[in-house]
């Protein structure tokens, strides 16, 4: 049974190659809601009905487990989606895993967040952190120009610049990409800060996470040569289908 992952678009994709890089005997079933893109601008009810119905699809596809690979749809809609589909099969979120790594590598200190407005807004990021006791100084930038930017697969030098030299973000010990499209700009991101602080992602994390939980439970894949990934957007664009051809030579299928 596949793997089940998906996001708005495009930034998921980080998240199922670090998933696919740690367990490649897994087979993968990855969706990108493009027509209903960008989700960071959308009130917590649509995110939630979304990522319902694409929960939907996702248990009818045989997914042994999801992952929502998008923080937005984390904060709008993960225990949503935990309730909807039960005890069935676990539900996994890219930000857990951050707030676990953080709590364990910056007690005391002041870290930078970037994310979609609704992430920002809703405070997800520093509320978990004060609900798992880690004493962080979290410093949040939303920064909605660079989802659109990334899913047309482009990129804009001043745009990122603009962001990044903001106020803010100033004299903080590393960078939370507290949106998946970002690492999909990782290289320039960490030109900007020449490599001087650490630009901390979920991908890895989770799917070390993932990983574990696999193996716990017993459902992991062994087997070899066996994995089969699948790759749809719920409306085909130019840019999903550049992204996943470069992030895993894949052909992309639409569903409606
Ligand atoms: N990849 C989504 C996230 O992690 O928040 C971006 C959502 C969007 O559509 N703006």
């Amino acid at each position: 049974n596949p793997i089940g992952i998906f996001d708005s678009g495009v930034g998921g994709l980080t998240v199922a190659r670090a998933i696919k890089d740690l367990l490649p005997n897994e087979s993968l079933y990855y969706i990108g809601d493009t027509a209903n893109l960008p989700y960071g601008e959308k009130s917590t009810e649509q995110i939630q009905a979304y990522v319902k119905e694409i929960g939907d699809v996702l248990l009818k596809q045989g997914c042994k487990v999801i992952v929502i690979a998008c923080s937005t749809a984390t904060a709008a809609a993960a225990e949503v989606l935990k309730d909807y589909i039960g005890d069935h099969i676990p539900v996994l979120n890219v930000i857990d895993p951050v707030i676990a790594y953080v709590r364990q590598h910056y007690m005391g200190k002041t870290l930078g967040l970037i994310g979609t407005q609704y992430t920002v807004n809703t405070t997800t990021y520093v509320q978990k952190l004060e609900a798992s006791q880690a004493n962080i100084n979290l410093k949040c930038l939303a920064t909605p120009l660079l989802v659109p930017m990334i899913e047309a697969d482009q990129y804009e030098k001043a745009i990122l610049q603009g962001y990044l030299s903001e106020p803010i973000l100033t004299d903080i010990k590393g960078l939370i990409l507290g949106c998946t499209h970002y690492w999909l700009i990782k290289e320039q991101i960490i030109d900007y800060y020449q490599a001087k602080i650490e630009i901390i992602n979920g991908a890895q994390l989770l799917a070390i996470h993932l990983q574990k939980m696999l193996l716990d439970r017993n459902i992991n894949n062994s087997m070899s040569n066996s994995s089969k990934d699948y790759f749809t957007a719920t409306k085909h664009t130019v840019g999903f289908e550049s992204v996943t051809k470069r992030v895993f030579g894949e052909k992309v299928h639409t569903i409606s």
